[in-house]
């Protein structure tokens, strides 16, 4: 089982209609889908490629040798019999790129490229709103107007480059890549590795692998997205595998609330809501600060949703 490709040229073309239901049928039915012909330049993303993988080797590798999880696994190692897997850790490195905090200086073009492609990013997720907005009968502009708060520059949506290499590890069955988890923003929208897989999602009740497709860009949908849509689309628990030959890379791009956005159900959804579309929450989903979200997935990331939901109804 393989997850969608939608071919996002298209819609602009005669077959309109037919990817807008394929894009609802990506939300609805899988949470995470891939798109080719989205109409980021492959010459950018080749750069992308180029300076992150650039960067690891310049400016982090060193300090992933020295960090948690390969001290625990060299620990583990040096043990003459196993004690099980390493907790609490990933086997990742990881950082995180927004408009204004210190980005790795010393990587040749690392700034103006990703400045580049972090704004080609940000339009495609401004698009897949709208898409999402028209999909779910909303106003067009709903999605991006409910992230973005009240509008003053405060308010403003969040957009962040998360850019991660999982290095090759010597013992993937003691640690993870990356634990499972579903994502606790809105949309994400990640340029994952060519060749090197690892990343999967769980789909009716088994695991299913996020086939590597060069320059796709898979997108996923988080908790506000379910919580807006009153359940219609659902964020998709996902993990990442180590692996012990291939240094993934993976640049996940998520446009988030800002952290004072009330979140709730859209009032059309609500009303709209029929008993046999509610979902296994019943159809309930609450209003709250997405401050308060965050506040409550920093300590709740790896754990299921639901709670965290019932958590933020409370604040
Ligand atoms: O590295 C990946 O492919 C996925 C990363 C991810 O799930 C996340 O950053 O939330
Ligand atoms: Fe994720």
């Amino acid at each position: 089982m393989a997850i969608p490709v939608i071919d996002f040229s298209k819609l602009d073309r005669e077959e309109r209609a037919k990817t807008m239901a394929e894009l609802h049928n990506g939300c609805k039915e899988w949470g995470f889908f891939q798109l080719v012909n989205h109409g980021i330049p492959e010459e950018l993303l080749e750069r992308v490629k180029k300076v992150c993988s650039e960067c690891f080797k310049l400016e982090r590798e060193e300090g992933f040798k020295n960090s948690k999880p390969v001290k625990m696994m060299n620990e583990e190692l040096d043990k003459q019999k196993d004690s099980g897997k390493l907790e609490g850790v990933d086997w990742e490195d990881v950082f995180i790129l927004l408009d204004d905090n210190e980005w790795p200086p010393q990587t040749p073009g690392f700034k103006e490229t990703m400045t580049e492609y972090r704004a080609e990013v940000k339009k495609l997720a401004e698009k897949m709103m709208e898409i999402m907005d028209e999909n779910l009968g909303l106003p067009k502009g709903y999605i991006k107007a409910a992230f973005n708060g009240g509008g003053a520059d405060d308010d403003a949506a969040f957009f962040g480059t998360k850019v991660s290499h999982y290095p090759p590890c010597p013992r993937p069955d003691l640690v993870p890549a990356l634990r499972a988890h579903t994502d606790a923003g809105g949309v994400i929208l990640l340029f994952q590795d060519d060749v090197v897989n690892g990343l999967q999602i769980f789909k009716d009740g088994a695991w299913i692998d996020v086939q590597p497709l060069r320059n796709a860009i898979v997108i996923n949908t988080g908790d506000q997205i379910e919580v807006l849509s009153n359940g219609r689309y659902k964020s998709v628990w996902h993990r990442v595998l180590a692996t012990s030959n291939g240094n993934r890379r993976s640049i996940a791009s998520f446009y988030n609330p800002s952290l004072s956005a009330t979140i709730a159900p859209a009032p059309q959804l609500v009303e709209m809501a029929n008993p046999g579309e509610k979902g296994e929450r019943g159809g309930f989903y609450p209003k709250f600060q997405f401050g308060d979200y965050m506040s409550i997935y920093a300590e709740q990331k790896f754990l299921p949703k639901e709670p965290r939901f019932q958590a933020v109804s409370a604040t």
